[in-house]
Protein backbone atom coordinates (compact mmCIF):
# COMPACT_ATOMS: atom_id res chain seq x y z
CA UNK A 1 0.00 0.00 0.00
CA UNK A 2 2.12 3.13 -1.25
CA UNK A 3 -0.67 5.47 -2.02
CA UNK A 4 0.68 9.22 -1.15
CA UNK A 5 -2.72 10.00 0.04
CA UNK A 6 -2.61 7.72 2.79
CA UNK A 7 -0.33 8.09 5.80
CA UNK A 8 -0.32 5.73 9.17
CA UNK A 9 -2.54 7.88 11.30
CA UNK A 10 0.49 10.14 12.98
CA UNK A 11 1.19 9.19 16.02
CA UNK A 12 2.78 10.30 19.62
CA UNK A 13 2.25 14.19 19.40
CA UNK A 14 2.28 14.69 15.96
CA UNK A 15 -2.01 14.26 16.57
CA UNK A 16 -2.64 16.49 18.81
CA UNK A 17 -0.98 19.27 17.73
CA UNK A 18 -2.02 19.20 14.43
CA UNK A 19 -5.51 19.18 16.46
CA UNK A 20 -4.32 22.31 18.17
CA UNK A 21 -3.23 23.77 14.55
CA UNK A 22 -6.25 22.88 13.48
CA UNK A 23 -7.96 24.76 16.11
CA UNK A 24 -5.72 27.91 16.29
CA UNK A 25 -6.73 27.76 12.43
CA UNK A 26 -10.12 27.94 12.85
CA UNK A 27 -9.68 31.06 15.70
CA UNK A 28 -7.95 33.11 13.32
CA UNK A 29 -10.54 32.41 10.47
CA UNK A 30 -13.18 33.11 12.49
CA UNK A 31 -11.64 36.26 13.88
CA UNK A 32 -10.38 37.31 10.27
CA UNK A 33 -14.02 37.08 8.90
CA UNK A 34 -15.57 38.81 12.14
CA UNK A 35 -13.40 42.15 12.19
CA UNK A 36 -13.70 42.24 8.16
CA UNK A 37 -17.69 41.83 8.23
CA UNK A 38 -17.75 44.10 10.96
CA UNK A 39 -15.97 46.68 8.47
CA UNK A 40 -19.15 46.35 6.92
CA UNK A 41 -21.53 46.52 9.87
CA UNK A 42 -19.67 48.76 12.64
CA UNK A 43 -16.20 48.85 13.68
CA UNK A 44 -17.44 49.29 17.27
CA UNK A 45 -19.39 45.40 16.99
CA UNK A 46 -16.39 43.47 15.91
CA UNK A 47 -15.80 40.66 19.07
CA UNK A 48 -13.18 41.81 20.41
CA UNK A 49 -14.19 45.42 20.76
CA UNK A 50 -17.55 44.14 22.11
CA UNK A 51 -16.62 41.82 24.23
CA UNK A 52 -13.52 44.44 25.79
CA UNK A 53 -16.27 46.62 26.33
CA UNK A 54 -18.38 44.70 28.03
CA UNK A 55 -15.45 43.70 30.11
CA UNK A 56 -14.55 47.50 30.24
CA UNK A 57 -18.11 47.89 31.47
CA UNK A 58 -18.00 45.13 34.50
CA UNK A 59 -14.57 45.66 35.63
CA UNK A 60 -14.38 46.35 39.37
CA UNK A 61 -13.28 50.34 40.02
CA UNK A 62 -10.13 48.41 41.91
CA UNK A 63 -8.97 46.27 39.16
CA UNK A 64 -9.67 48.75 36.57
CA UNK A 65 -7.72 51.45 39.07
CA UNK A 66 -4.76 48.63 39.10
CA UNK A 67 -4.82 48.28 35.35
CA UNK A 68 -4.64 52.20 34.47
CA UNK A 69 -1.95 52.63 37.40
CA UNK A 70 0.54 49.76 36.19
CA UNK A 71 -0.60 50.30 32.35
CA UNK A 72 -1.51 53.61 32.18
CA UNK A 73 -3.18 54.80 28.79
CA UNK A 74 -1.60 51.24 27.46
CA UNK A 75 -5.13 49.61 29.14
CA UNK A 76 -6.73 49.21 26.51
CA UNK A 77 -4.29 47.61 24.63
CA UNK A 78 -3.32 45.14 27.16
CA UNK A 79 -7.19 44.48 27.77
CA UNK A 80 -7.61 43.77 23.48
CA UNK A 81 -4.02 41.03 24.29
CA UNK A 82 -5.77 39.29 27.02
CA UNK A 83 -8.88 38.70 25.12
CA UNK A 84 -7.15 37.56 22.18
CA UNK A 85 -4.59 35.18 24.71
CA UNK A 86 -7.67 33.80 26.23
CA UNK A 87 -9.31 32.85 22.83
CA UNK A 88 -6.23 31.71 21.50
CA UNK A 89 -6.34 29.03 24.72
CA UNK A 90 -10.06 28.11 23.61
CA UNK A 91 -9.54 27.65 19.74
CA UNK A 92 -6.27 25.41 20.79
CA UNK A 93 -8.37 23.69 23.10
CA UNK A 94 -11.50 23.16 20.67
CA UNK A 95 -8.60 21.76 18.27
CA UNK A 96 -8.13 18.90 20.38
CA UNK A 97 -11.33 18.13 21.61
CA UNK A 98 -12.12 18.43 17.49
CA UNK A 99 -10.09 14.99 17.24
CA UNK A 100 -12.34 12.96 19.81
CA UNK A 101 -16.01 15.25 18.42
CA UNK A 102 -15.56 16.78 15.40
CA UNK A 103 -19.05 18.17 16.32
CA UNK A 104 -18.49 19.15 19.49
CA UNK A 105 -15.01 21.11 18.02
CA UNK A 106 -17.64 23.30 15.62
CA UNK A 107 -20.02 23.87 18.11
CA UNK A 108 -17.65 25.46 20.54
CA UNK A 109 -16.79 27.36 17.71
CA UNK A 110 -19.80 28.72 17.21
CA UNK A 111 -20.59 29.29 20.93
CA UNK A 112 -17.92 31.58 21.23
CA UNK A 113 -19.50 33.37 18.14
CA UNK A 114 -23.34 33.78 20.11
CA UNK A 115 -20.72 35.13 23.10
CA UNK A 116 -19.41 38.04 20.64
CA UNK A 117 -22.76 38.25 19.53
CA UNK A 118 -24.62 39.00 22.28
CA UNK A 119 -21.74 40.99 23.78
CA UNK A 120 -22.05 43.42 20.97
CA UNK A 121 -25.90 43.35 20.45
CA UNK A 122 -25.86 44.37 24.46
CA UNK A 123 -23.51 47.57 23.99
CA UNK A 124 -24.84 50.47 24.45
CA UNK A 125 -23.98 52.32 21.56
CA UNK A 126 -25.91 48.92 19.73
CA UNK A 127 -27.37 49.85 16.54
CA UNK A 128 -29.58 47.25 16.66
CA UNK A 129 -29.84 43.24 15.50
CA UNK A 130 -27.37 44.12 12.76
CA UNK A 131 -24.37 43.94 15.50
CA UNK A 132 -24.55 39.92 15.40
CA UNK A 133 -23.27 39.46 11.98
CA UNK A 134 -19.80 40.24 12.47
CA UNK A 135 -19.73 37.32 15.03
CA UNK A 136 -21.82 34.98 13.37
CA UNK A 137 -20.41 34.95 10.19
CA UNK A 138 -17.09 34.50 12.16
CA UNK A 139 -18.41 31.77 14.28
CA UNK A 140 -19.60 29.62 11.08
CA UNK A 141 -16.72 30.03 8.80
CA UNK A 142 -14.81 29.09 11.88
CA UNK A 143 -16.76 26.19 12.66
CA UNK A 144 -16.76 24.80 9.28
CA UNK A 145 -12.75 25.30 9.10
CA UNK A 146 -12.31 23.12 12.15
CA UNK A 147 -14.98 20.62 11.11
CA UNK A 148 -13.05 19.77 7.67
CA UNK A 149 -9.48 19.88 9.16
CA UNK A 150 -10.57 17.69 12.35
CA UNK A 151 -12.42 15.33 9.68
CA UNK A 152 -9.10 15.35 7.47
CA UNK A 153 -7.08 14.16 10.48
CA UNK A 154 -9.76 11.46 11.13
CA UNK A 155 -8.34 7.56 10.15
CA UNK A 156 -9.57 6.39 6.99
CA UNK A 157 -9.88 2.78 6.69
CA UNK A 158 -8.11 0.77 9.66
CA UNK A 159 -5.93 -2.16 8.86
CA UNK A 160 -7.97 -4.86 10.11
CA UNK A 161 -10.94 -3.43 7.95
CA UNK A 162 -9.55 -3.61 4.50
CA UNK A 163 -9.36 -7.04 2.73
CA UNK A 164 -5.81 -6.40 1.29
CA UNK A 165 -4.06 -5.99 4.75
CA UNK A 166 -0.71 -7.13 4.82
CA UNK A 167 1.48 -7.93 8.06
CA UNK A 168 2.96 -4.51 8.28
CA UNK A 169 -1.10 -2.83 8.75
CA UNK A 170 -1.19 -3.90 12.16
CA UNK A 171 -4.31 -2.24 14.32
CA UNK A 172 -3.89 0.58 15.47
CA UNK A 173 -1.88 1.97 12.32
CA UNK A 174 -4.62 3.64 10.59
CA UNK A 175 -4.41 5.82 7.71
CA UNK A 176 -4.91 9.57 7.71
CA UNK A 177 -5.42 12.49 4.60
CA UNK A 178 -2.46 13.98 5.01
CA UNK A 179 -2.21 15.93 1.44
CA UNK A 180 -6.27 16.78 2.28
CA UNK A 181 -5.44 18.08 5.67
CA UNK A 182 -1.91 20.18 4.32
CA UNK A 183 -4.34 21.55 1.64
CA UNK A 184 -7.64 22.33 3.43
CA UNK A 185 -4.91 24.06 6.11
CA UNK A 186 -3.11 25.77 3.58
CA UNK A 187 -6.14 27.23 1.74
CA UNK A 188 -7.98 28.46 5.36
CA UNK A 189 -4.89 29.80 6.42
CA UNK A 190 -4.50 31.49 3.17
CA UNK A 191 -8.01 33.12 2.92
CA UNK A 192 -7.77 34.11 6.69
CA UNK A 193 -4.76 36.31 6.06
CA UNK A 194 -6.55 37.53 2.84
CA UNK A 195 -9.32 38.38 4.94
CA UNK A 196 -8.06 39.92 8.05
CA UNK A 197 -5.41 41.96 5.52
CA UNK A 198 -8.76 43.31 3.62
CA UNK A 199 -10.46 43.90 7.00
CA UNK A 200 -7.51 46.36 7.78
CA UNK A 201 -7.70 48.01 4.36
CA UNK A 202 -11.16 48.83 4.78
CA UNK A 203 -10.37 49.56 8.60
CA UNK A 204 -7.80 52.28 7.33
CA UNK A 205 -10.83 53.95 5.01
CA UNK A 206 -13.42 54.13 7.30
CA UNK A 207 -14.64 57.11 8.66
CA UNK A 208 -13.65 58.83 5.32
CA UNK A 209 -16.40 61.35 5.66
CA UNK A 210 -15.67 61.91 9.67
CA UNK A 211 -12.10 62.99 9.04
CA UNK A 212 -13.34 65.24 5.86
CA UNK A 213 -15.65 66.72 8.45
CA UNK A 214 -13.10 67.81 10.68
CA UNK A 215 -10.04 68.53 7.81
CA UNK A 216 -12.42 70.84 6.38
CA UNK A 217 -13.37 72.53 9.11
CA UNK A 218 -12.23 75.87 10.14
CA UNK A 219 -13.20 77.33 13.24
CA UNK A 220 -14.59 80.75 13.49
CA UNK A 221 -12.52 83.08 15.36
CA UNK A 222 -14.06 82.88 18.88
CA UNK A 223 -15.90 86.33 19.55
CA UNK A 224 -14.05 86.23 22.94
CA UNK A 225 -10.87 85.34 22.79
CA UNK A 226 -8.92 84.08 25.21
CA UNK A 227 -6.24 86.38 26.57
CA UNK A 228 -2.64 85.88 25.81
CA UNK A 229 -0.93 83.51 28.54
CA UNK A 230 1.16 86.12 31.00
CA UNK A 231 4.56 85.48 30.21
CA UNK A 232 4.99 85.11 33.56
CA UNK A 233 3.13 81.95 33.86
CA UNK A 234 5.41 80.05 32.33
CA UNK A 235 8.74 79.03 34.58
CA UNK A 236 12.11 78.64 32.45
CA UNK A 237 12.79 75.19 34.87
CA UNK A 238 13.65 72.42 32.55
CA UNK A 239 11.41 69.84 33.32
CA UNK A 240 8.17 71.65 34.23
CA UNK A 241 5.18 70.69 32.56
CA UNK A 242 4.40 72.93 30.05
CA UNK A 243 1.70 75.41 30.47
CA UNK A 244 -0.15 74.54 27.53
CA UNK A 245 -0.74 70.63 27.36
CA UNK A 246 -0.35 70.01 23.63
CA UNK A 247 -2.80 67.99 21.66
CA UNK A 248 -0.49 64.83 21.12
CA UNK A 249 0.97 65.12 24.91
CA UNK A 250 -2.64 65.41 26.74
CA UNK A 251 -4.25 62.63 28.74
CA UNK A 252 -6.75 60.55 27.56
CA UNK A 253 -9.11 58.35 29.67
CA UNK A 254 -12.18 57.33 28.45
CA UNK A 255 -13.85 53.52 27.83
CA UNK A 256 -13.82 53.46 23.86
CA UNK A 257 -11.93 50.78 22.10
CA UNK A 258 -12.65 51.89 19.27
CA UNK A 259 -12.40 56.09 18.82
CA UNK A 260 -15.13 57.39 17.58
CA UNK A 261 -15.33 59.01 14.16
CA UNK A 262 -18.36 61.19 13.94
CA UNK A 263 -18.94 63.09 10.86
CA UNK A 264 -19.79 66.85 12.03
CA UNK A 265 -21.91 67.52 8.81
CA UNK A 266 -24.60 64.89 9.66
CA UNK A 267 -23.98 65.01 13.35
CA UNK A 268 -26.75 66.69 15.96
CA UNK A 269 -26.99 67.80 19.31
CA UNK A 270 -30.24 67.31 20.80
CA UNK A 271 -31.29 69.25 24.50
CA UNK A 272 -34.49 68.27 26.02
CA UNK A 273 -35.78 67.03 29.57
CA UNK A 274 -37.54 68.48 32.66
CA UNK A 275 -37.78 72.28 32.38
CA UNK A 276 -36.56 72.52 29.02
CA UNK A 277 -39.13 74.93 27.99
CA UNK A 278 -37.90 74.70 24.32
CA UNK A 279 -36.38 71.96 23.75
CA UNK A 280 -33.94 72.01 20.27
CA UNK A 281 -31.85 70.03 18.36
CA UNK A 282 -28.73 71.50 16.61
CA UNK A 283 -26.22 71.02 13.53
CA UNK A 284 -22.99 71.46 13.88
CA UNK A 285 -22.89 74.58 11.75
CA UNK A 286 -25.99 76.13 14.16
CA UNK A 287 -23.56 75.72 17.28
CA UNK A 288 -20.69 77.11 14.72
CA UNK A 289 -23.09 80.44 14.39
CA UNK A 290 -23.65 80.76 18.35
CA UNK A 291 -21.21 83.41 19.73
CA UNK A 292 -17.42 81.35 20.40
CA UNK A 293 -15.44 81.63 23.70
CA UNK A 294 -11.84 80.82 24.15
CA UNK A 295 -10.45 79.57 27.72
CA UNK A 296 -7.82 77.80 29.29
CA UNK A 297 -9.06 75.35 31.65
CA UNK A 298 -6.83 72.28 33.00
CA UNK A 299 -8.97 68.99 33.06
CA UNK A 300 -8.26 66.41 35.60
CA UNK A 301 -9.54 62.57 36.00
CA UNK A 302 -10.57 61.27 38.98
CA UNK A 303 -8.43 58.31 38.40
CA UNK A 304 -5.45 60.79 38.87
CA UNK A 305 -3.42 59.60 41.66
CA UNK A 306 -1.51 61.46 44.07
CA UNK A 307 1.25 63.26 41.31
CA UNK A 308 -0.41 61.32 39.03
CA UNK A 309 -0.31 62.22 34.98
CA UNK A 310 -3.91 62.60 34.16
CA UNK A 311 -4.11 66.40 34.15
CA UNK A 312 -4.09 68.53 31.43
CA UNK A 313 -3.94 72.31 30.47
CA UNK A 314 -5.39 73.39 27.09
CA UNK A 315 -7.30 76.24 25.14
CA UNK A 316 -10.90 75.11 24.63
CA UNK A 317 -13.14 77.11 22.48
CA UNK A 318 -16.65 76.53 22.17
CA UNK A 319 -20.22 77.64 23.01
CA UNK A 320 -21.23 78.43 26.71
CA UNK A 321 -23.31 76.08 28.16
CA UNK A 322 -25.07 78.28 30.69
CA UNK A 323 -26.13 80.32 27.40
CA UNK A 324 -27.38 77.78 25.41
CA UNK A 325 -29.44 76.55 27.91
CA UNK A 326 -31.03 79.55 28.91
CA UNK A 327 -32.02 79.83 25.39
CA UNK A 328 -33.77 76.37 25.97
CA UNK A 329 -35.77 77.92 28.62
CA UNK A 330 -33.79 76.49 31.22
CA UNK A 331 -33.53 77.91 34.94
CA UNK A 332 -30.88 77.00 37.69
CA UNK A 333 -32.40 74.75 41.12
CA UNK A 334 -31.29 78.22 42.86
CA UNK A 335 -33.59 79.85 40.45
CA UNK A 336 -36.97 77.46 40.75
CA UNK A 337 -35.34 75.39 37.83
CA UNK A 338 -36.64 71.68 38.18
CA UNK A 339 -33.88 69.64 36.75
CA UNK A 340 -30.64 69.32 39.23
CA UNK A 341 -28.79 67.51 36.97
CA UNK A 342 -27.79 67.00 33.62
CA UNK A 343 -27.02 64.29 31.71
CA UNK A 344 -24.53 64.44 28.24
CA UNK A 345 -25.10 61.58 26.46
CA UNK A 346 -22.12 60.41 23.99
CA UNK A 347 -22.50 58.78 20.78
CA UNK A 348 -20.87 55.48 22.68
CA UNK A 349 -23.31 55.43 25.03
CA UNK A 350 -21.11 57.14 27.60
CA UNK A 351 -23.52 59.24 30.40
CA UNK A 352 -22.05 62.12 32.35
CA UNK A 353 -24.12 64.13 34.90
CA UNK A 354 -22.99 67.39 36.04
CA UNK A 355 -25.26 69.67 38.58
CA UNK A 356 -26.79 72.16 37.00
CA UNK A 357 -26.51 74.51 39.19
CA UNK A 358 -22.76 74.22 38.85
CA UNK A 359 -22.32 74.45 34.88
CA UNK A 360 -25.17 77.46 35.45
CA UNK A 361 -22.93 79.65 38.00
CA UNK A 362 -21.59 81.53 35.76
CA UNK A 363 -18.14 80.00 35.74
CA UNK A 364 -17.33 79.25 31.93
CA UNK A 365 -18.73 75.56 31.44
CA UNK A 366 -18.10 75.02 27.77
CA UNK A 367 -19.16 73.04 25.02
CA UNK A 368 -15.99 72.89 23.24
CA UNK A 369 -15.56 72.52 19.53
CA UNK A 370 -11.82 73.37 19.50
CA UNK A 371 -8.47 72.35 21.65
CA UNK A 372 -5.50 74.69 21.41
CA UNK A 373 -6.87 76.29 18.17
CA UNK A 374 -7.56 73.33 16.04
CA UNK A 375 -11.22 71.53 15.93
CA UNK A 376 -10.98 68.48 18.93
CA UNK A 377 -9.12 65.40 17.81
CA UNK A 378 -11.06 62.62 17.77
CA UNK A 379 -9.80 60.92 20.68
CA UNK A 380 -10.66 63.87 22.67
CA UNK A 381 -14.48 64.00 21.88
CA UNK A 382 -14.52 65.36 17.94
CA UNK A 383 -17.28 67.24 17.47
CA UNK A 384 -18.51 68.50 20.17
CA UNK A 385 -17.68 67.62 24.23
CA UNK A 386 -18.31 69.59 27.79
CA UNK A 387 -15.67 71.10 29.94
CA UNK A 388 -16.66 72.40 32.96
CA UNK A 389 -13.40 74.57 35.21
CA UNK A 390 -13.86 72.49 38.94
CA UNK A 391 -15.15 69.28 38.03
CA UNK A 392 -13.09 66.02 37.78
CA UNK A 393 -13.78 64.61 33.86
CA UNK A 394 -16.04 61.92 35.02
CA UNK A 395 -18.53 64.37 36.26
CA UNK A 396 -18.46 66.89 33.52
CA UNK A 397 -15.87 66.53 30.83
CA UNK A 398 -18.42 64.15 28.43
CA UNK A 399 -16.78 63.49 24.48
CA UNK A 400 -18.81 62.81 21.34
CA UNK A 401 -22.12 64.08 22.79
CA UNK A 402 -25.26 64.24 20.84
CA UNK A 403 -27.60 64.26 23.83
CA UNK A 404 -28.26 66.46 26.71
CA UNK A 405 -30.84 65.89 29.27
CA UNK A 406 -32.11 67.62 32.05
CA UNK A 407 -33.15 65.15 35.25
CA UNK A 408 -32.48 65.53 38.69
CA UNK A 409 -30.03 63.68 40.87
CA UNK A 410 -32.27 61.53 42.10
CA UNK A 411 -33.95 60.03 39.45
CA UNK A 412 -31.25 58.90 37.31
CA UNK A 413 -27.66 57.89 37.86
CA UNK A 414 -25.03 57.75 35.04
CA UNK A 415 -22.47 55.30 33.97
CA UNK A 416 -19.51 56.21 36.53
CA UNK A 417 -22.48 56.39 39.27
CA UNK A 418 -23.79 53.20 39.19
CA UNK A 419 -19.86 51.89 39.43
CA UNK A 420 -19.96 53.50 42.57
CA UNK A 421 -18.04 56.66 42.22
CA UNK A 422 -19.47 59.83 44.02
CA UNK A 423 -22.25 61.68 42.12
CA UNK A 424 -20.84 65.19 43.12
CA UNK A 425 -17.05 65.92 42.46
CA UNK A 426 -15.47 68.86 42.90
CA UNK A 427 -11.06 69.09 41.72
CA UNK A 428 -9.62 68.41 45.09
CA UNK A 429 -6.40 71.02 45.49
CA UNK A 430 -3.06 69.19 44.31
CA UNK A 431 0.06 70.07 44.26
CA UNK A 432 2.96 68.13 41.77
CA UNK A 433 6.66 67.61 41.73
CA UNK A 434 7.67 67.58 38.53
CA UNK A 435 11.32 67.75 38.67
CA UNK A 436 13.49 66.06 39.95
CA UNK A 437 12.14 62.56 39.15
CA UNK A 438 11.91 60.25 41.62
CA UNK A 439 15.04 58.71 42.93
CA UNK A 440 16.94 61.04 40.50
CA UNK A 441 20.31 61.98 41.42
CA UNK A 442 21.69 65.43 41.28
CA UNK A 443 24.75 66.98 41.83
CA UNK A 444 24.62 68.83 45.58
CA UNK A 445 24.40 72.68 45.09
CA UNK A 446 21.66 74.34 44.26
CA UNK A 447 18.51 71.97 42.41
CA UNK A 448 15.43 73.33 40.91
CA UNK A 449 12.53 71.76 42.55
CA UNK A 450 9.48 72.34 39.96
CA UNK A 451 5.98 71.51 39.20
CA UNK A 452 2.42 72.77 38.74
CA UNK A 453 -0.67 72.82 41.29
CA UNK A 454 -3.96 73.05 40.94
CA UNK A 455 -7.62 73.77 42.62
CA UNK A 456 -9.57 74.44 39.60
CA UNK A 457 -12.40 77.36 39.79
CA UNK A 458 -10.87 78.37 43.62
CA UNK A 459 -7.30 79.33 41.89
CA UNK A 460 -3.98 78.67 43.36
CA UNK A 461 -2.84 81.21 46.72
CA UNK A 462 0.54 79.83 47.99
CA UNK A 463 2.86 76.54 47.02
CA UNK A 464 5.07 75.51 50.04
CA UNK A 465 7.98 72.89 49.51
CA UNK A 466 9.71 70.54 52.90
CA UNK A 467 12.93 68.80 52.59
CA UNK A 468 12.52 65.86 54.95
CA UNK A 469 11.56 66.68 57.92
CA UNK A 470 12.61 69.97 57.74
CA UNK A 471 9.91 73.83 57.78
CA UNK A 472 7.58 74.38 55.01
CA UNK A 473 9.08 76.83 52.83
CA UNK A 474 7.37 79.15 49.81
CA UNK A 475 7.94 78.19 46.77
CA UNK A 476 7.96 80.72 43.83
CA UNK A 477 4.44 80.59 42.30
CA UNK A 478 4.44 81.62 38.15
CA UNK A 479 2.01 84.26 36.95
CA UNK A 480 -2.12 83.07 36.87
CA UNK A 481 -2.91 82.68 34.10
CA UNK A 482 -7.15 81.89 34.99
CA UNK A 483 -7.89 80.32 38.71
CA UNK A 484 -9.28 78.02 36.01
CA UNK A 485 -5.78 76.58 35.06
CA UNK A 486 -3.02 74.75 36.82
CA UNK A 487 0.21 77.39 37.77
CA UNK A 488 3.41 76.28 37.85
CA UNK A 489 5.75 76.83 40.73
CA UNK A 490 9.69 76.21 41.54
CA UNK A 491 11.56 75.86 44.69
CA UNK A 492 15.83 76.62 44.50
CA UNK A 493 16.74 73.89 47.24
CA UNK A 494 20.63 74.07 48.27
CA UNK A 495 20.88 70.16 48.53
CA UNK A 496 23.65 68.32 50.81
CA UNK A 497 24.60 64.82 50.21
CA UNK A 498 23.07 62.32 51.05
CA UNK A 499 19.22 60.94 50.79
CA UNK A 500 16.18 63.08 50.66
CA UNK A 501 12.33 63.56 50.47
CA UNK A 502 10.89 66.61 49.08
CA UNK A 503 7.14 67.28 49.84
CA UNK A 504 4.78 69.39 48.40
CA UNK A 505 1.47 71.35 49.19
CA UNK A 506 -0.59 73.89 47.88
CA UNK A 507 -2.85 76.74 49.53
CA UNK A 508 -5.99 77.37 47.46
CA UNK A 509 -7.96 80.62 47.31
CA UNK A 510 -10.19 79.73 50.03
CA UNK A 511 -7.21 79.45 52.33
CA UNK A 512 -7.48 75.59 52.48
CA UNK A 513 -4.08 73.96 53.07
CA UNK A 514 -3.97 70.89 50.90
CA UNK A 515 -4.43 67.79 53.45
CA UNK A 516 -2.07 65.51 53.76
CA UNK A 517 -4.58 62.89 54.46
CA UNK A 518 -4.43 59.98 52.15
CA UNK A 519 -7.38 59.04 49.95
CA UNK A 520 -7.79 56.80 47.23
CA UNK A 521 -8.68 57.94 43.70
CA UNK A 522 -12.58 56.29 44.77
CA UNK A 523 -15.16 57.42 45.00
CA UNK A 524 -14.09 61.43 44.61
CA UNK A 525 -10.37 61.74 44.08
CA UNK A 526 -7.31 60.60 45.66
CA UNK A 527 -6.05 63.09 48.48
CA UNK A 528 -2.41 63.28 50.10
CA UNK A 529 0.87 65.48 49.55
CA UNK A 530 2.77 64.31 46.42
CA UNK A 531 6.61 63.87 47.66
CA UNK A 532 9.85 62.17 45.58
CA UNK A 533 12.66 60.58 47.14
CA UNK A 534 16.21 62.01 45.89
CA UNK A 535 19.80 61.05 46.67
CA UNK A 536 22.48 64.00 46.05
CA UNK A 537 25.76 62.94 44.97
N1 LIG B 1 -17.74 59.56 25.87
C1 LIG B 1 -16.89 59.58 26.92
N2 LIG B 1 -16.55 60.77 27.46
C2 LIG B 1 -15.69 60.81 28.50
C3 LIG B 1 -15.17 59.64 29.07
C4 LIG B 1 -15.56 58.40 28.50
O1 LIG B 1 -15.14 57.31 28.93
N3 LIG B 1 -16.40 58.41 27.41
N4 LIG B 1 -14.30 59.72 30.13
C5 LIG B 1 -14.34 60.93 30.94
C6 LIG B 1 -13.22 61.04 31.85
S1 LIG B 1 -13.19 59.98 33.17
C7 LIG B 1 -12.26 62.03 31.71
S2 LIG B 1 -11.11 62.27 32.92
C8 LIG B 1 -12.21 62.88 30.52
C9 LIG B 1 -10.86 62.79 29.87
O2 LIG B 1 -10.82 63.56 28.71
P1 LIG B 1 -9.59 63.42 27.72
O3 LIG B 1 -9.50 61.98 27.34
O4 LIG B 1 -9.85 64.32 26.59
O5 LIG B 1 -8.36 63.85 28.51
O6 LIG B 1 -13.18 62.50 29.58
C10 LIG B 1 -14.45 62.19 30.11
N5 LIG B 1 -15.35 62.03 29.01
MO1 LIG C 1 -11.66 60.69 34.55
Amino acid sequence: MNDEKKRRIPRGWTRPVLGALSGALAGFAALAVAELVSQWARPQAGPVVAVGGAVIDRTPAAVKDWTIRNFGTDDKLVLQLGILAVLALFALALGLLALYRRRYGAAGVLLFGVVGAAAAVSRPDSTGFSDVLPSAAGAVVGAVVLFVLAGRLETRGGATARPDATEEDVPGRQEWDRRGFVLAASAAAAASAGAAVFGRVLDGASGRGAVASREDLLLPVPGSPAAAVPAGARLRVPGVSSFITSNKDFYRVDTALVVPKVDATVWRLRIHGQGVARPVTLSFDDLLKRDLVERDITLTCVSNEVGGPYVGNARWTGVRLADLLADCGVEPPSKGGPADQLVARSVDGMTIGSPVEDVMDGRDALLAVGMNGEPLPFAHGFPLRMVVPGLYGYVSACKWIEDLELTTFDAYDPYWITRKWARRAPIKTQARIDTPKPFARPASGTVMVAGVAWAQHRGIDKVQVRVDDGPWQEARLAAEDSRDTWRQWSFPWTASKGGHTLTVRATDRTGTVQTEKRARTMPDGASGRHSVVVTVD
